[in-house]
């Protein structure tokens, strides 16, 4: 395999940043492809007869759908001797719910496979480029956009690389930092572009995790909502999957007061309670909560661990991608725990009072040099509100 960059490519090699990009862009059809990685794929006729056109496109849209390469394969007009594919992930050759995709590109005849990233999957792992260059196909990763593709991919590479999904945290607040007011009442600090935003950001992780206390004090449904995504025809059709699929609903729930009734469990879908360890609770073996044991944390012995939750929603549920969605002191406790990769802050353009709740429940920051720091990510207006998007540093 050759690794080229950018500036390496030749005056035959020039449009291969741009297929690439589109491979890219076709693989981000689908919010989520899970336990699957997102895959694009773009075949090009590589002859003087075919010129650079495009042959054929494809991507990957779920768990038992064909993979990015056959999609293309299939949809090519007609495939030239000399082609060439772009694919964001290494070629897969093992035999899944799918048959190997370097076999199916070494029958179609393609002559050159480029790649974004290389599959962390130990079934492949190096091994579909083996098979596509034992059969005499040239293989190129284009080390330029490796961080790209590997975004598209994020919740599956830390599955697979760390044993534990990718942990966004999504909070919403006043321009004073307040969640709600005095008496809790914070029903729609933001507006209604904002909680459609939070919709797709639901559709892009397969569980949404919570806390008791939310629960109790909010009775949330923790649902996709198809109507407020926001979608067009096609997206609806594409990403058809995933919304027949919702995210599993995590409820951390230490010492076992979840109700049957709460939304969360009464909803359909999968919903999931962690409990201590050890925590003398019964269910019944008929219960719509499916109840988990994990360790406590170490630091609080009355607490779950975190860490634990995250390890167990990767190896039993295959889980890329986790959303939290809970209050002050669970968010606080993921943050402190330096768990969450990514932070998302909508702010609303209002004051709620030095009266209100805060954001986080952290105490015990004394030291300036104690500050959990950030760095911004992005910074868009959603409707009235603003979105930062920020990672830890
Ligand atoms: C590819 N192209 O579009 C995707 C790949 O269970 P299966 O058969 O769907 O295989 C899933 C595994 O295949 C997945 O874990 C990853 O290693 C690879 N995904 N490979 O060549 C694709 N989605
Ligand atoms: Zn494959």
């Amino acid at each position: 395999m050759q690794t080229l960059r950018n500036t390496e490519l030749d005056a035959l090699q020039a449009a291969w940043p741009q297929h690439m990009q589109r491979a890219i862009q076709l693989a981000a059809s689908v919010f989520s492809a899970a336990p699957n990685p997102r895959v694009g794929c773009v075949i090009v006729g590589g002859n003087a007869e075919a010129g650079d056109s495009v042959l054929g496109e494809g991507w990957h849209q779920g768990a038992g759908l064909p993979h990015a390469e056959p999609v293309a394969i299939a949809n090519a007009i007609r495939l030239a001797a000399g082609s060439t594919a772009f694919v964001t992930l290494e070629p897969c050759c093992h035999t899944g719910r799918t048959g190997p995709c370097s076999s199916a590109l070494i029958e179609a005849g393609v002559s050159r496979v480029v790649i974004a990233s290389k599959d962390p999957n130990p079934k492949v792992s190096g091994g579909g480029i083996a098979a596509l260059e034992a059969a005499g196909v040239e293989v190129f990763f284009l080390q330029d956009f490796e961080d790209g593709a590997r975004r598209l991919n994020r919740g599956f590479f830390s599955r697979l690389e760390r044993r534990r999904p990718f942990v966004r945290c999504k909070l919403a607040m006043s321009l004073d930092g307040r969640t709600a007011l005095a008496n809790g009442e914070s029903k729609w600090i933001t507006g209604a572009e904002a909680r459609s935003d939070v919709q797709r950001l639901r559709a892009e992780c397969d569980a949404i995790v919570t806390g008791i206390e939310t629960v109790l004090a909010d009775d949330p449904a923790m649902t996709l909502r198809q109507a407020e995504l926001g979608l067009n025809a096609q997206q609806l059709v594409w990403n058809e999957l995933r919304l027949s699929n919702p995210p599993l609903r995590v409820v951390l729930d230490s010492r076992g007061r979840l109700s049957e009734t709460a939304k969360i469990v009464t909803e359909p879908g999968r919903c999931i309670a962690y409990r201590l360890d050890g925590a003398n609770s019964s269910v019944e073996a008929s219960s719509p909560i499916a109840v988990r044991l994990a360790p406590n944390s170490g630091e609080s012995v009355s607490r779950v661990s975190l860490l634990s939750v995250l390890e167990s929603l990767a190896e039993l549920d295959e889980c890329n991608e986790v959303l939290v969605e809970a209050g002050a002191t669970l968010s606080g406790s993921f943050i402190e725990a330096g768990l969450v990769d990514e932070l998302i802050v909508y702010i609303a353009p209002k004051l709620l009072g030095s009266d209100g709740r805060p954001l986080l429940g952290m105490s015990g920051l004394n030291e300036l040099s104690d500050a959990i720091e950030f760095k911004v990510e992005s910074l868009e207006q959603v409707g009235a509100d603003i979105k930062v998007t920020l990672r830890p540093r």
